[in-house]
């Protein structure tokens, strides 16, 4: 039963562990949803602090590597968290930021501000649920997950591995409804005293960091919650109108980039959900968005959660694990090195342009991402191989990357996860192919080319 000062939907929250919740201030284990408002997690650690008679400590842990990402995005994740530290304190909730091993470093937090409860975000991802248990066994109170990521929860949307788009958007369809929350406007709270924690030192964080500074931060985007939601409001502005049309080209305006913003958690996608339906545009362009917002987004959740071989080929549909066995030993018209992709040094001039999309800017279209991951595939001396290599350099490069929706965008591209089998053909067997061609019909390749190179 929800009483009346509890904004947070039940079922968004789950317990981890039996022990009961002590006296104690909250800490909320901020990792997924780097944001200080529009954030259920925060919001069900202020209602359980309140309930409590205590207060909330927000503690995000700074792992020294996460997934192979490079200075590019833990810049663009600190330079947020800065701005997370700062409106925390306007809310008077203290911010901790420890550096290490989330699975040593929560538990020492636990016992030195002899906390009562802890919560945390619900989170896909093998390394996410591999630091929460290590928690969950360290530490001895009262542990609560919240998906503060999803409109619908995951767990909520089905309890199973959704075979495609089409049976995951009926199921989505019949919860939405129950899941249009605002969020309540959280001024914070009276208890804590907002100097508990050191205003963080990030240049000494930022100076100890030892990640690879070959791949440098982008200027074109900056990071945080405000500018996130000033990218919503240009998007708004002028991408918005024409998206249904102009998605699957990549010289137009049809791309929100919010990407980077919803990854870290930034800004949150039930705040985006709502200003667009309240967009004044075409209902056809409002749909052809949210279908990518919700649908394909939260369907990359589901599948990450339920098939723990989500970057394997062990995860494919059985049709395409076939088929593409059958084709493992076909000629390749050509064959690649990482390197050689990596640098984007291959005959296709619009393959290049893709990489250096992302070399130089860390994004890439939408619709280019399956024509790149596509050619790996071809170039690629066997799937597994192919799939290895797209994991890498998405992860290396991308701002978004290092998510659920690159894993599962990769392993729709080469296994044919979410799609249906295709007229059969050498190498990618019934995998869906796309061509130099295909795209030659669908936009101007020479001007993506031209302007990826003059970027
Ligand atoms: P918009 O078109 O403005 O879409 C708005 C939001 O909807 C996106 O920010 C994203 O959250 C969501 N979205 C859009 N398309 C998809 C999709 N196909 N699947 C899931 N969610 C979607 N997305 C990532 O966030 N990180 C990745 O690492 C990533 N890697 C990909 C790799 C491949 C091979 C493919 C085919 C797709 C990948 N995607 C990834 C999905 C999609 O291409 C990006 O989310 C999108 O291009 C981000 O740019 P945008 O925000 O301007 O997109
Ligand atoms: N989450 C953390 O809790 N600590 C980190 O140090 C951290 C680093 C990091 C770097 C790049 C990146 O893309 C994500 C990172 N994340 C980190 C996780 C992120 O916030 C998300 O939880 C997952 O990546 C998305 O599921």
């Amino acid at each position: 039963m929800r009483n009346l000062s509890d904004q947070v939907n039940p079922s968004r929250v789950r317990r981890l562990n039996r022990s009961a919740g002590k006296e104690g201030p909250v800490i909320y284990w901020m990792s997924r949803d780097q944001r200080a408002s529009s954030n259920w997690a925060l919001q069900f650690a202020l209602e359980t602090a309140e309930r409590g008679g205590t207060f909330v400590v927000v503690a995000f842990c700074l792992a020294p590597e996460f997934l192979g990402a490079a200075f590019r995005q833990y810049h663009f994740m600190i330079e947020g968290l800065k701005e997370v530290e700062q409106s925390l304190a306007e809310k008077n909730i203290p911010f901790y930021l420890q550096a290490g091993n989330p699975v040593e470093r929560l538990p020492e937090l636990i016992r030195q501000l002899r906390a009562g409860t802890m919560v945390c975000e619900f989170d896909p991802l093998r390394i996410r649920k591999a630091w929460k248990n290590g928690i969950v066994k360290n530490a001895d109170v009262a542990i609560y997950e919240v998906d503060a990521h999803n409109m619908v929860p995951c767990l909520e949307a089905s309890d199973r591995q959704e075979y495609s788009a089409r049976t995951f958007r009926k199921k989505l369809g019949k919860k939405l409804g129950g899941f249009i929350e605002r969020y309540p406007g959280s001024e914070g709270q009276k208890k804590a005293a907002a100097d508990l924690a050191d205003t963080v030192d990030w240049n000494r964080i930022e100076s100890r960091l030892e990640v690879d500074r070959a791949v440098p931060a982008v200027e074109w985007l900056k990071p945080g919650t405000g500018e996130g939601l000033k990218t919503l409001a240009r998007f708004l502005e002028n991408g918005l109108t024409g998206y249904a049309r102009q998605s699957n080209n990549p010289n137009g305006e049809a791309r929100s980039d919010l990407s980077p913003y919803l990854h870290f958690g930034q800004v949150s996608a039930a705040d985006v959900f709502h200003e667009v339906s309240l967009a004044d545009v075409p209902e056809e362009d409002k749909e052809a968005f949210l279908e990518e917002l919700l649908v394909r987004r939260e369907l990359s959740d589901n599948f990450c959660f339920y098939n723990s071989h989500y970057d394997s080929v062990k995860g494919f549909p059985d049709w395409a694990g076939a088929t593409l066995k059958a084709h493992e030993g076909d000629p390749r018209p050509y064959v690649y090195t990482r390197s050689q992709l990596e640098s984007g040094d291959t005959h296709d001039e619009l393959w290049n342009a893709a990489q250096l999309e992302m070399l130089k800017t860390g994004k890439m279209h939408g619709y280019i991402r399956m024509y790149w991951a596509k050619k790996i595939l071809e170039w690629s001396r066997t799937p597994a191989r192919a799939l290895q290599t797209a994991v890498y350099l998405n992860d290396r490069y991308e701002l978004d990357g290092r998510d659920p929706n690159g894993y599962t965008g990769i392993a729709w591209s080469i296994g044919g996860v979410h799609d249906r089998a295709w007229k059969e053909r050498g190498v990618f067997g019934k995998v869906r192919y796309m061509s130099y061609a295909g795209c030659g019909r669908k936009f101007d390749i020479d001007k993506y080319v031209s302007r990826v190179q003059n970027m």
